[in-house]
């Protein structure tokens, strides 16, 4: 089978493994765990962040941003196809106690002009508009990069109105690869930025949340509430080390992959890349082709692909580093029979 329903399917390289049998360990919750310790601050120093947390997940990373900016009854300015908004159970509302303000973006980036619109000005009837979330890259968008300047102008509104940035930075690695922007370009537009190491990096688990001393300071007191203060975390961050020091600029060969994927797919009848391919994910609209997404992905699956839906007419392929480039030409082929095998 080659695997293309996510990123997030990656198992850990061997380097990792021996990583994690190998590393030192203490107790984090004591702040005693020299790996965890030391990917933190590896993440933070790449991000130009002053401090940084090591976190389950990505929706815990971005659950606790909200709980650590926001109170309770406030609202929160965010794409209305982030995955924020869509793909994390409400958590915004159910634990932070907020209200989500999705304004529509272009490609997942929201009009400035329409944020600035947003914001809520003081009035007894109004909640509090406490954060702007930004996705970079936009999954719901095809792995879409967000224009710098787009954050730039972004960040100087929110500045402006004293309202900080959170950037769900899952994939933001995708994007410096892709554009050749650095890390801390982008984040230099963010207050706060949480990136996932076990998406295309390909760690078995774990995000990384990053702004100020304070912020982290506050932000590991709600890991702890949220039961995210981990003990001997050592041996899941030693492979998140090994991903940040081995598997960035690999992440170049998915993007090159998903373009091979994304040409030989145009061709392909009745099937539309919905948009443009910049990254490491693939969106297709199997409409004309006459199936639903769940009726193409058994047929592909019968020829020895697997894909996930985005939609009812929409399947996602993300490329990641169990896909080769000689995969791409079986994936091709695949598709191709799946679409005349009615
Ligand atoms: N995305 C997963 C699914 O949840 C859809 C995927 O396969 O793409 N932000 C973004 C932009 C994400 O794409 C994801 C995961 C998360 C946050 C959440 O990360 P995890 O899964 O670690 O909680």
């Amino acid at each position: 089978m080659i695997d293309l329903r996510s990123d997030t399917l990656t198992k850990p390289t061997s380097a990792m493994r021996q990583a994690a049998y190998q590393a030192e360990v203490g107790d984090d919750v004591y702040g005693e765990d020299p790996t965890v310790n030391n990917l933190e601050e590896t993440a933070a120093e790449m991000l130009g962040k002053e401090a940084a947390l090591f976190v389950t997940s990505g929706t815990q990373g971005n659950q606790i941003a909200a709980l650590t900016h926001c109170r309770s009854g406030d609202e929160v300015i965010l794409e209305a196809n982030s995955h924020i908004y869509l793909y994390e159970g409400a958590g915004f509302s159910a634990l932070a106690g907020v209200q989500s303000r999705p304004l529509q973006g272009v490609r997942g980036a929201m009009n400035p002009e329409d944020v600035e619109a947003a914001i809520r000005p003081e009035d007894v009837h109004f909640p509090r508009t406490s954060l702007i979330c930004l996705e970079n890259t936009h999954n719901k968008a095809g792995g879409a990069i967000i224009p710098l300047n787009n954050m730039k102008e972004i960040y100087q509104i929110a500045n402006k109105n004293n309202i900080p940035i959170h950037l769900d930075g899952a994939r933001l690695f995708n994007a410096s690869v892709a554009s050749g922007i650095a890390l801390k370009d982008y984040s230099q537009y963010t207050d706060t930025v949480q990136f996932c190491l076990s998406k295309g990096l390909g760690a078995p688990v774990g995000s990384i949340i990053a702004g100020t001393n304070d912020f982290i300071e506050q932000a590991r007191k709600w890991r702890k509430r949220l039961g995210g203060g981990l003990r001997q975390a050592g041996v899941i961050a030693a492979p998140g080390l090994v991903a940040l020091r081995d598997n960035v600029s690999r992440l170049a060969d998915d993007h090159e992959n998903a373009r091979i994927l994304a040409e030989g797919l145009a061709n392909s009848k009745g099937l539309k890349i919905e948009s443009e391919v910049e990254t490491n994910i693939i969106l297709v609209n199997v409409k004309e082709a006459g199936f639903t997404s769940e009726q193409f992905l058994e047929k592909l699956k019968a020829e020895g692909v697997l894909a996930g839906s985005m939609g009812p007419n929409t399947i996602r392929l993300v490329t990641n580093y169990h896909v080769s480039k000689e995969d791409t030409g079986k994936v091709i082929t695949a598709i191709s029979k799946a679409t005349n095998n009615q």
